[in-house]
């Protein structure tokens, strides 16, 4: 086995608490000796042990003289809220000699501090391995630190002229029920998932992982000026026990807001999507996973409140019907949204475009 290979072994162990880590990153660890893996760990979630340590605790010989290969830099310092001691303090007290790390933390308590520090005690550190995949694995992480708001994934199904919905407002179901069960699977991901209020009204989705086994439920969250709503929605019963947040205007009328209270549902008030974001974010969730209809992904669109965009496309052709994306007051074609970063992947005949705003 060569680096490379190791550092894949580490990404793998990082990948499975994928999903149960926020808002921490997900983090892989494996100690190498002798051309061999001596131990393996990773990061479990808020309060568990790091990724590094846990190699460590589960090594089956002395791992003095060893290979530290990690997806992440290790963390270095305390400062109020951390959960666990340093990992840099442990991994020069055990004397590892040498440690390869994928990606940077960008947490401003860490972000080169890490290896610096490893560093100055005369560890070999080398960086940069299968950065990019590791970089991917903390997209949440990775912009939640940065930017100190909420990550954005916009999700669309359509057909292949573009439509979500027929102009009768139809739209079960666009893609199969393979597309839908990835579509679980992000939700499963993310923090919460969130919809207009017009897809509440028409649609009366549930908005759970019910195609995953075992998946997570994410927080509701649904988009409403008017908060008109018919009664007895999905959303808003909590029979699976789930939270559902509903986002209104300040100017919204105070019995319809005291309505959801009274029902133990939070009422949050927004004037902007990127301050709605770091709102969610200081209140603890850290991504969202936006599923229409065509108002709410034009908001998001137009006030930039995206990172990442999947359109999965089924073999069908509407005609008239709703579109996906409404008005983006894009004049010229070089004012249209570009994608640096996209990847295709087909399931069954469906294609799905993943666009990444950086
Ligand atoms: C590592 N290894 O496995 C993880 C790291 O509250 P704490 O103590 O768990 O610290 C959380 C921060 O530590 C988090 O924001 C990130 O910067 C880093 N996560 N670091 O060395 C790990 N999960
Ligand atoms: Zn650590």
């Amino acid at each position: 086995m060569n680096h490379q290979n190791f550092m894949t072994r580490a990404l793998e162990l990082a990948s499975l608490a994928i999903g149960s880590v926020s808002p921490n990153p997900a983090v892989g660890a494996v100690l190498v000796k002798n051309g061999r893996i001596i131990g393996e760990g990773c990061h479990r979630g808020p309060g568990s042990l790091h990724a590094e340590i846990d190699a460590i605790e589960n090594a089956s010989e002395s791992v003095s003289g060893a290979t530290l290969f990690c997806t992440l830099e290790p963390c270095c310092t305390v400062y109020p809220g951390k959960r666990q001691p340093p990992c840099t303090d442990r991994i020069i007290a055990e004397k590892i000699r040498e440690v390869v790390i994928a990606a940077n933390d960008p947490n401003p308590h860490v972000n080169g501090m890490g290896v610096a520090r490893l560093k100055s005690r005369g560890i070999t550190v080398r960086e940069g391995l299968l950065k990019d995949e590791a970089e991917k694995l903390n997209e949440v992480f990775n912009v939640n630190q940065k930017e100190q708001r909420a990550f954005v994934h916009l999700k669309i199904a359509q057909t292949l002229d573009g439509r979500i919905a027929t102009s009768g407002g139809d739209s079960k179901w666009i893609t199969d029920e393979d597309a839908r069960r990835d579509v679980h699977r992000y939700r499963s991901l993310y923090d919460s998932v969130l919809v207009g209020a017009g897809t509440v009204r028409a649609d009366n989705p549930k908005l759970n992982s019910r195609l995953i086994d075992m998946g997570k439920n994410p927080i509701r969250i649904v988009l409403s000026r008017s908060l008109d709503f018919p009664q007895e929605r999905e959303i808003f019963s909590d029979d699976d026990r789930t939270r559902t947040i509903v986002v209104t205007s300040p100017d919204s009328r105070k019995k319809k807001k005291l309505y959801f209270t009274e029902k133990g549902i939070e009422v949050l008030e927004f004037t902007d999507l990127p301050h709605l974001l770091q709102r969610l974010y200081r209140k603890g969730i850290c991504s969202v996973f936006v599923e229409g209809g065509k108002a709410v992904y034009t908001s998001f669109l137009q006030q930039q409140a995206y990172d990442r965009l999947s359109i999965y496309t089924a073999p069908l052709i509407c005609g008239t019907g709703i579109d996906a994306v409404g008005n983006l007051q894009t004049g010229l074609m070089n004012q249209s949204l570009r994608f640096g970063k996209t990847e295709f992947e087909m399931i069954n005949n469906q294609t799905v475009f993943h666009g990444w705003r950086f």
